[in-house]
């Protein structure tokens, strides 16, 4: 658990340099930098130069580690930790000048793929709010010093979130998903970052997650805060293009989970 420690302290310290980088950034207005898998999916000339300072700095502080961010190019490493990352999750409420995004930076051990990674270390940083969310395996969730804990269900039902991709062609079978959920649901929010959705789920401010389709940087650290928070996160048709990523505490997880298998 000491390294785990020390690997969330050096995430927890680089998201908070990184975050107030991207806060300056968006303060002088922000440069649209490309265009990805559709026109809707952006990438600013911030989040470019936001991962090259987080990549630089573990790259100084454990050379040899891997790398898989979301926004250059991936390298295995050859220590068998590596770090997932997303430099600006939330790009487009970045863009807009919506406060709603976070840096989220993970480390992983063994085969950087989800599902079959060992989380070992996260921070989540919203820099717009002043808030850090960090997790080591075993050492608990914390927002600062302040430690987490997931939600029970109550009688009124989840308040839930969730997310919509890119590519409209999958907002008719997402918005489907959204129908069949609201029955446990008391409603529902979509703030536009993963990292942000799943450190709420941690903190007790959402009952429970589901989006289709996220990248492994959108949730790698995000997963981990829940986990430590006493949360269950799964990934539904894990071997698809798009599998579904469900987070929550015990009981809202396994109500979601019934009902978006049934659907599956
Ligand atoms: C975003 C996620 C969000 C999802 C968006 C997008 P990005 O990541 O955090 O939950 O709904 O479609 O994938 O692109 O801002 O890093």
């Amino acid at each position: 658990m000491i390294v785990e420690k020390e690997l969330a302290e050096l995430a927890a310290d680089i998201a908070r340099e990184a975050g107030e980088l991207a806060l300056r950034r968006r303060d002088e207005g922000v440069q649209l930098a490309a265009t990805k898998s559709s026109l809707a999916d952006i990438v600013t000339e911030a989040d470019r130069e936001v991962e090259a300072l987080i990549r630089g700095r573990l790259q100084e502080a454990r050379p040899g580690d891997g790398f898989l961010g979301e926004e250059s190019d991936a390298d295995p490493g050859e220590t068998g930790v590596t770090w997932v990352v997303d430099p600006i999750d939330g790009t487009v409420n970045y863009a807009y000048g919506i406060p709603a995004y976070a840096v989220s930076i993970a480390a992983v051990q063994g085969e950087a793929v989800p599902g079959r990674w060992q989380a070992l270390a996260g921070a989540v940083y919203a820099p717009a709010h002043g808030e850090l969310f960090t997790a080591s395996r075993g050492g608990g969730a914390h927002r600062g010093a302040q430690r987490l804990a997931v939600t029970t269900e109550t009688p009124a039902g989840a308040l839930l979130a969730t997310g919509f991709g890119y590519d409209p062609a999958t907002h008719d079978g997402d918005l489907a998903t959204v129908r069949r959920v609201m029955a446990i649901a008391r409603d529902l929010r979509r703030a536009g970052s993963a990292a942000l959705d799943l450190a709420y789920v941690a903190a007790g401010r959402l009952d429970g997650y589901f989006e289709r389709g996220l990248k492994p940087w959108d949730f790698a650290a995000g997963a981990l805060l829940v986990a430590e928070a006493g949360g269950a996160v799964s990934r539904l048709d894990a071997a698809s293009a798009r599998p579904m990523l469900i987070a929550g505490g015990p009981e809202v997880h396994d109500r979601l989970t019934a009902l978006l298998t049934e659907e599956a």
